[in-house]
């Protein structure tokens, strides 16, 4: 019972990284504050205790850090070395940090997009302070992931990280722009989902990889574990939008499909009910046409 407790211990990755989660939150709160009052609000807003979101990015990273700095030495004394790998710890803390900044941003945008009216279980910024806000809200937050980007004065990871935004943005537009052929691809799907979700995990991972001065082969397969990562993460979103319920998910559920988005579980039901894409086609303004979408899955 001892050894298996310990093994559980050891395998809940939130504990492994707890203390450090905390910390990251401190600096967060710390890093997002505007001068002007309004802007100060509407910036801090996500950053409050209670809302702060479920952190995956953030552990994620800290993990991989945790995984890669392995094979770096550690003195028992203190030392030179001790000082190197602290600050190397910080720097890929950083990281993570400029990530949850980039995703908060990016939700801040999305919700003004979709006009969202809740998000994290609360009221979505949009509906709490305006799209106004919220708009310069997420732009802010961009800044200040910027600033801390160049002070890591690192030019790849900079451009791996900007190109990121690049990702998020593109991924937003072809999921909005999407031709009826491209709805029910599954390669276009999957495309999309690496610019709107992946690209920033994959990235990030390699981002921790390059600080780590691991070698390219080792950055890659770190990039490509959060990519795939990033996929499942989205595809089991996806699910729990059909599963979830407004309390589970924090925000509303069967939202994509009453925005017109086709995510895999419609993709793979559309594999079992070809009739499902005349439906599909049709488009889902029609409620009935989601009621009859629903009864297929
Ligand atoms: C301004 C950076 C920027 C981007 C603008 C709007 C937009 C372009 C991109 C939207 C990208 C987006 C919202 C993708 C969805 C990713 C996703 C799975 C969000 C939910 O992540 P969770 O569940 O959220 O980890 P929490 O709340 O737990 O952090």
């Amino acid at each position: 019972h001892e050894r298996s407790s310990i093994i559980e211990e050891q395998m809940d990755p939130f504990s492994l990284v707890a203390d450090e989660l905390s910390i990251l939150a401190d600096r967060l709160r710390a890093m997002v504050v505007a001068e002007v009052p309004k802007l100060a609000s509407a910036a801090e807003y996500f950053f409050k205790m209670g809302v702060e979101g479920k952190r995956f990015r953030p552990t994620v990273l800290l993990l991989m850090a945790t995984a890669l700095n392995m094979a770096i030495p550690k003195s028992a004394s203190g030392g030179v070395i001790d000082t190197l790998s602290d600050e190397l710890r910080r720097r890929q803390q950083c990281i993570a940090e400029i990530t949850e900044m980039i995703h908060v941003a990016s939700l801040l945008h999305d919700d003004v997009l979709d006009d969202a009216e809740t998000r994290r279980g609360v009221g979505s910024l949009n509906i709490v302070m305006g799209n106004k806000l919220s708009v310069l809200a997420g732009d802010f937050l961009l800044s200040r992931a910027c600033v801390a980007l160049a002070s890591l004065e690192n030019t790849e990871v900079v451009s791996l990280l900007a190109t990121v935004v690049e990702h998020l943005v593109t991924g937003e537009t072809m999921q909005m722009t999407t031709t009826s052929e491209q709805r029910c691809s599954m390669e276009y799907y999957l495309q999309k989902t690496y610019y709107k979700t992946a690209s920033l995990i994959s990235n990030s991972c390699k981002a921790i990889a390059l600080l780590a001065g691991q070698t390219a082969e080792v950055s890659v397969m770190a990039y490509d574990y959060g990519r795939n990562l990033g996929l499942a993460y989205q595809l089991v979103d996806d699910v729990l939008d059909f599963t979830g319920t407004s309390a589970s998910l924090g925000k509303g559920s069967l939202s994509d499909i009453r925005h017109g988005i086709v995510t895999a579980p419609i993709l793979f039901a559309i594999e079992e009910f070809p009739q499902l894409r005349a439906v599909v086609d049709r488009g889902f303004e029609d409620p009935a046409a989601v009621d009859l979408a629903l009864d297929y899955l």
